[in-house]
Order: C-alpha cells, then sequence, then structure tokens
C-alpha cells in the first residue's frame, strides 16, 4: 500500500484515490506523462528515455502510449508515433500532449527540426484512434523556430499543451524560457491569430493547463532543477495569477513534467521521476499520486508517494 499503516488509519478519513504504487511502469522507462480521458478511460502517452546511463544526455526516438480504467493496471499499446514519422524532423521526441475533437486525435510534440531549420519545433499528427497510428498531419512543422528576432533561442518551441475550452476553441500553449500561447483554428492544425507571451516567475518550461470549477490552472516546470508551480485564471487568456508550488523537486530527475486529469470523481497529478533501478535525470519513469483542491480553488501541494 502506497501509504503504508499511516495511510491505512488516514483513508479512513481522506478521500484518496486507488491508484498503483509509484513508478507505475516499471519494465519500460517512461517521461513527459500527457495523460487523455477518453470514454471513460484513461490514454497515458510518454515518451521513452532510452539513455543507458544518467551521465548521457536525453536519448529518446519514440513515443508510448498505455491505458487504464482504475489507475492501478496500465496496459502497454506499444509506440503509436516516432520521430522518424516526421520527415523533415530529425531526433528528440521530446514531450507531448493530445486531445480529442470531433472524433479524431491530435498528437502535438516536441522534435528537433532537420538541418533547414535550427533547433526544436512543434510537430502535430493525427489519428482515428487513441492508440494510433498516428500520421503527420502537416508534412511540415506547426510551429518552428526561425530565429528572426535577437531574443529568439533554438530551445524555445518545445513542450506542446492544448486546451480545448468549453466553447470549442482549442488553445495552444508551449515554450521554454518563454511561456507563449495562441489559438488553433478549428482545424486543429493551424494557428489562428497572434502568438502571445506570458510572463510567469522563473519558468522553464512543461506548460499545462486544466480547468476545475470556475477557474484555469496553468501550471509548469519552474526553475532547475524544476518543482512544478501553477497560476490561476477567471479566463483562458489571463492574467494568470501566480499561486507558487506545487510539487517539489521529484525525487533524482532535475526534470518534472505534469499533467493533471479528473478521473471517476478524483484528480490525479501525473509526472515523472528517477525511481527505477538506476533511474534519474536521463532515465524517468511516470509517477501519479492525488491531487486536491481548498475549497477557494487553490490545489493543495501535492504529497509524493515512492511506493
Ligand atoms: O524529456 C525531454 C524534456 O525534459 C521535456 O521536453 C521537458 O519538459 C523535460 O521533461
Amino acid at each position: 500500500n502506497k501509504y503504508g499503516l499511516a495511510g491505512l488509519a488516514m483513508s479512513a478519513a481522506l478521500p484518496f484515490s486507488a491508484q498503483a504504487d509509484n513508478p507505475i511502469i516499471t519494465d519500460v522507462l517512461t517521461a513527459d506523462p500527457a495523460a487523455m480521458v477518453h470514454d471513460d478511460t484513461v490514454y497515458l502517452y510518454t515518451g521513452h528515455d532510452e539513455a543507458e546511463d544518467n551521465k548521457d544526455f536525453y536519448k529518446m526516438n519514440k513515443w508510448l502510449v498505455f491505458s487504464s480504467t482504475d489507475m492501478v493496471n496500465w496496459e502497454n499499446h506499444g509506440s503509436p508515433l516516432a520521430v522518424e514519422d516526421f520527415d523533415w524532423a530529425k531526433s528528440d521526441a521530446w514531450a507531448s500532449h493530445v486531445v480529442e475533437k470531433d472524433g479524431k486525435f491530435y498528437f502535438y510534440t516536441t522534435v528537433r527540426h532537420d538541418d533547414t531549420k535550427p533547433g526544436f519545433a512543434i510537430g502535430v499528427a493525427v489519428s482515428d484512434s487513441p492508440t494510433g497510428p498516428f500520421k503527420d498531419a502537416l508534412g511540415e512543422a506547426l510551429v518552428s523556430n526561425d530565429m528572426t528576432t535577437d531574443t529568439d533561442i533554438d530551445w524555445d518551441d518545445l513542450d506542446p499543451a492544448v486546451f480545448i475550452d468549453d466553447d470549442g476553441q482549442a488553445y495552444l500553449f508551449w515554450g521554454n524560457t518563454k511561456a507563449r500561447w495562441a489559438k488553433l483554428k478549428d482545424n486543429m492544425v493551424e494557428l489562428d491569430g497572434p502568438i502571445h507571451d506570458m510572463d510567469l516567475p522563473d519558468f522553464t518550461e512543461a506548460l499545462y493547463v486544466h480547468k476545475h470549477g470556475e477557474y484555469y490552472y496553468l501550471s509548469y516546470a519552474k526553475g532547475f532543477p524544476e518543482k512544478t508551480a501553477y497560476a490561476m485564471s477567471k479566463s483562458i487568456e489571463g492574467p494568470w495569477e501566480y499561486q507558487g508550488i506545487l510539487n517539489e523537486l521529484a525525487g533524482n530527475s532535475n526534470t518534472n513534467h505534469q499533467s493533471i486529469i479528473e478521473y471517476k470523481g478524483n484528480s490525479y497529478f501525473i509526472y515523472h521521476n528517477g525511481g527505477t533501478p538506476k533511474g534519474g535525470s536521463y532515465r524517468r519513469s511516470v509517477a501519479i499520486d492525488d491531487l486536491h483542491y481548498n475549497p477557494d480553488g487553490t490545489i493543495q501541494r501535492v504529497i509524493m508517494t515512492s511506493e
């Protein structure tokens, strides 16, 4: 039991949810979780760390997808998409996010552009099934860096997160060092209108947006090594009011990439740590802990569990 004896005593009084021990998947390395609830099932999309050693840098070539209907047992559906599926990309299957619209599934993801453009870019692939296979929707990047301004860096176009509001309008959030957002057109594969910058304290990367009750929540990786911080707003377009730290440093991983969902009446904070034997910053595994809201809409700090 992840809460041990103390947990047994607490569970009589507190609404803890059922879920697997952390890390939730131990037979393959998983990173950068992005979860989607569809048809009463949770689909968990992850990157796949292939580095042999934590002294190496990230070695990531494809994404994986898992599903669960109880947050305890996870079925592995293999790889729905790989870097090689984007003709214009050369490496780095980094963080992604998948959403459903009108029966189609859109897989937004970070890759490194081939040598025709500098640095990272965001691609989008599409499928009729949540488990893929996904196909490149555009044959080119959705967002890529043309390095036209003095402040452009070749790391700034990564870590996409898409939020579809109650009125059907979709928004793309992304960035490293600079936090950005833009509307998406109805076709989900073109930006609609200008790119906006956001000013978030000590922003690093890993933007994620969700809604609960009357509030929108913008969470992100802060500083480095990363903690997860969050801000709240009553409008998806901001302004965002900074609320503080949501999750502390994730064990022995420098990064701490979150996804937040509600499923069967409980809220979950999904992230990665270096929790398997030989785990670390380049050998990460997905973990899940409970997330609790206060009556005023703020979120309690996540209590990370490791067994
Ligand atoms: O997995 C590679 C990168 O590390 C991701 O894009 C970032 O969010 C961080 O988790």
